[in-house]
């Protein structure tokens, strides 16, 4: 018999351990190859091996703790340990703890299972800093593009060099990648990051897909001057037209009701000063559907609205698609085994769609994929105030073990 509560205490104590790793003392700070990353990886590592799993890790400094099975397949189990800026606690690594505990199950037990289970810590799913994100989860899954290793981060920094300064060898990245016939499939425990659990009062919620992602990057080119002697008539505002973009983003995603999400969270003004009319504006527009052909469609809009503005305003404009990725469906035999598992503990499985992006979208390159949502208070995710219960987390690990026991892959 699972002892559910300890499960969910266990699972909180981990998450709040792992949670004060952070580049600031005030506010949560953990991205890709930094100090804290290798600190988190520490940690998780030595979690690993009192779970008495086989702990190694590969060049893009995934940690994977691995428990032999009977064959050379093996379900991988994972999430990320890397953070947004000032994020929650919960996003990503309550998917790596709760494999940790659900193989620690098996392996305490001395059970071995007719797959070997590989509990994964990847850590670049938030794309906090380099341009594109999940290269650690695309090396699992042999899809690594190496001309990402010469892209930047915001100190100049290329991927080639963090991962050299990491301590790893680019060269070996090729190694990384899992062959087809030894990854038999997928599964990743993830806060729901939205409130629907919540309001239909269920802990647990079975992922059909994962929305798709178009990623502009919009450049305006004005006229830099001085805040007091330039005629409003004789600017040409980079600012101004950005936020112009932030607003006709909104509209145009609102007229979609509810088809199409779109966000600007990040506008960059280099030379920004109080008294200066900014003269060159960057900012990145997130744009998400469940509908590829609905995210096409408004990006095409968008991108022919967003030139209007800039002739009207003789804006000088670049516009620069950094992602085009397409929705990503949970494996349909994998989301009835997982509704299984959660109907066992006594839960009525929800289905529902991720709006938020997650590893699953570079591993389902690889093989079948499941994810299993747990209730966030709220639905708030991406904020400190982010929050999952030890109760509902305890029946997520319980139902992920219950997921284990009766896969068949
Ligand atoms: O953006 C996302 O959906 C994820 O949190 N990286
Ligand atoms: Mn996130
Ligand atoms: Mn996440």
């Amino acid at each position: 018999m699972l002892d559910v509560k300890a499960l969910g205490e266990r699972a909180d104590t981990m998450i709040r351990t792992l949670g004060s790793i952070s580049a600031e003392p005030n506010r949560l700070v953990r991205s890709f190859l930094t100090p804290e990353h290798r600190a988190a990886a520490d940690l998780i590592a030595k979690w690993m091996r009192a779970a008495k799993l086989d702990v190694s890790e590969d060049a893009l400094g995934t940690v994977r703790g691995h428990w032999p099975g009977y064959s050379e397949k093996r379900l991988l189990i994972g999430s990320h340990i890397d953070a947004v800026i000032e994020g929650g606690l919960f996003d990503g690594p309550f998917g790596v703890i709760a494999g940790i505990l659900a193989a620690e199950h098996f392996a305490a037990a001395g059970r071995k299972l007719a797959f070997g289970l590989d509990v994964l810590a990847f850590g670049d799913e938030e794309g906090v800093r380099f341009p594109k994100t999940l290269s650690s989860s695309m090396a699992c899954a042999g899809t690594f593009d190496s001309a990402r290793l010469e892209m930047t981060d915001r100190d100049g920094v290329t991927l080639r060099d963090a991962i050299v300064r990491y301590g790893k060898d680019p060269a070996q990245i090729v190694a990384a990648a899992y062959s087809r016939d030894v990854a038999a499939a997928y599964v990743e425990v993830h806060i729901e990051q939205g409130p629907v659990l919540e309001y239909k009062s269920q802990p647990l919620g079975v992922v059909t897909a994962i929305a798709g992602q178009s990623y502009l990057n919009v450049e305006f080119l004005g006229e830099a001057g001085h805040a007091g002697t330039v005629p409003m008539m004789l600017r040409r505002d980079a600012l101004a037209g950005a936020a112009e973009v932030v607003l006709l983003a909104e509209r145009l995603a609102r007229e979609t009701k509810g088809e199409v999400v779109a966000t600007v969270g990040l506008i960059r003004i280099p030379a920004a000063a109080a008294n200066v009319i900014p003269g060159n504006v960057a900012l990145i527009v997130d744009i998400r559907s469940g509908s590829d052909a609905e995210r096409h469609r408004f990006v095409d809009r968008f991108k022919s609205e967003i030139r209007a503005l800039a002739d009207r305003r003789e804006l000088g404009l670049t516009i620069t698609q950094t992602r085009d990725v397409p929705t990503t469906p949970c494996d349909p035999a994998l989301q009835e085994a997982m509704a299984e598992a959660v109907r066992a503990g006594g839960g009525e499985p929800l289905y529902l769609a991720s709006g938020a992006g997650h590893d699953g979208t570079a591993m389902a390159k690889l093989c079948p994929i499941a994810m299993m949502f747990v209730r966030c208070r709220g639905g708030i995710s991406h904020n400190p105030a982010e929050y999952a219960s030890p109760d509902d987390m305890g029946i997520a690990v319980a139902a992920l073990i219950r997921f284990i026991e009766n896969a068949k892959l």
